[in-house]
């Protein structure tokens, strides 16, 4: 059966190659125990820092493979057909490293991007706190200048690989009265003074993936530790989420992906009144709808990921698509596969459960789906016009 041709170079090609090898030998076997556990997945990041898949997305000069934004959802994708929440862990360390590509300064790219390409040190960002989660201008965390250093106070939330991670691109309050034009992003390294891990997250699903609360107790940073300039740490916020969300969306393809083959297995394998159940209609337009959509899913995602490496300026709209569209198909195909495996779907024994309880988070993290509708919808108003 002919499948789409996404006419990939050679080098891509083996990027999806490799990470699905990955999914398949080393993240799939793992995955139910990990989630069991809560275990964070250290061997896994060891694996992926061997195959050099740290560095996809950074320039060959800092060691990376110089890879962009399609590169990265293609490795995401497969390895989420593995495990969503392994697949996070590793995606979160792109989101913290983007702000250091995109607004670091030559010494602060060379000091922090070739230990990231390498996987040695992993990076974490963080904007969220418990105040400020769609409403990410609300921020408290505050940073105040000391002349040869910066202190730090407040307490971000939910930060991916909290505690695990080595490096933290931060955004903080430099001037509250400004709203959004007064945060700055700040790199703070664990083990800086002031600097501690709080509350670790028990989660529905996710639950390899760290959790934890960063807790700035007069954390003291050296002066060059700001990234980009002051006042400009929500802008730099901003971009990173728009790099980072086509990512998310090829997450949510690789997953719906998996749900779709364990259901299309199951329902070739499941007798019922004397024949296999996919022979009945109910649950063959099921299965048609469920791989339709994972294909579109598939097809906006890379189409919009490599756009924005063509150079595209003002993405914001394209970006929050590649998140929404693909995220609340992963959230309904792995529903409808739950619903095909019945009693059997909803049971620990087979792995859709867990695809289930994992995909929400898509429709939430990286800013929840109704902020993406509104970042599309409030695109489409100025776009408009400028059209009058
Ligand atoms: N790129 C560059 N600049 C941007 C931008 C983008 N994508 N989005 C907004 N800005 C700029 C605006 O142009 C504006 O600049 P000026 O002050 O110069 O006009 C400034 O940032 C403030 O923008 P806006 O008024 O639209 O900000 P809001 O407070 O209304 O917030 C949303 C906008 C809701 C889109 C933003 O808060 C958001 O994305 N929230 C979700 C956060 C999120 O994803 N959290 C997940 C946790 S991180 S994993």
């Amino acid at each position: 059966m002919t499948k789409v041709n996404y006419f990939l170079t050679e080098e891509q090609q083996m990027i999806v190659e490799l990470t699905r090898q990955i999914a398949e030998e080393k993240i799939i076997p793992v995955r139910a125990e990990l989630d069991e556990t809560e275990e964070f997945p250290w061997g896994i990041m060891k694996d992926l820092a061997q195959a050099d898949l740290f560095g996809l997305y950074i320039p060959e000069e800092y060691g990376g493979l110089g890879g962009g934004c399609f590169e990265n959802c293609l490795a995401v994708e497969q390895l989420a057909y593995g495990c969503i929440a392994i697949t996070t862990t590793f995606a979160a360390s792109a989101l913290g490293g983007y702000p250091i590509l995109l607004f670091g300064t030559d010494e602060q790219k060379a000091k922090y991007l070739p230990d990231i390409a390498a996987g040695k040190r992993l990076v974490a960002f963080g904007l969220t706190e418990a105040e400020a989660g769609s409403d990410a201008a609300g921020i408290r965390t505050a940073a105040i200048d000391e002349g040869d250093h910066w202190v730090i106070n407040g307490t971000k939330q939910w930060i991916t690989s909290g505690g695990e991670a080595e490096i933290y691109t931060i955004i903080a309050m430099t001037d509250r009265s400004k709203g959004a034009r007064g945060a700055t992003a700040f790199i703070v390294e664990k083990g800086d003074e002031g600097f501690s891990f709080g509350k670790k997250e028990r989660k529905m699903g996710l639950r390899a993936s760290s959790t934890r609360e960063l807790v700035f107790n007069d954390c003291r940073i050296p002066k060059d530790r700001i990234l980009g300039r002051r006042g400009q740490g929500f802008i730099i916020a901003m971009r990173t989420l728009d790099l980072a969300r086509p990512g998310i969306g090829a997450i949510g393809v690789g997953l719906a992906q998996a749900a779709l083959d364990e259901a299309v297995r199951y329902a070739r394998q499941r007798i019922q009144f004397g024949q296999p159940i996919i022979s009945f209609q109910a649950i063959q337009h099921m299965l048609a709808d469920m791989a339709t959509q994972t294909e579109a899913s598939r097809a906006l995602v890379y189409a919009i990921a490599k756009t924005i490496d063509a150079g595209a300026k003002n993405f914001s709209k394209l970006s929050a698509m590649a998140k929404l569209f693909p995220t609340d198909i992963a959230m309904k195909v792995t529903t409808d596969a739950v619903q095909i495996l019945g009693g059997y779907g909803y049971m620990k024994d087979y792995p859709v459960e867990k695809m289930m309880r994992d995909a929400k988070i898509l429709q939430i993290y990286e800013g929840t789906n109704q902020i993406q509708r509104n970042v599309i919808g409030q695109a489409l108003n100025k776009e408009y016009a400028n059209k009058q």
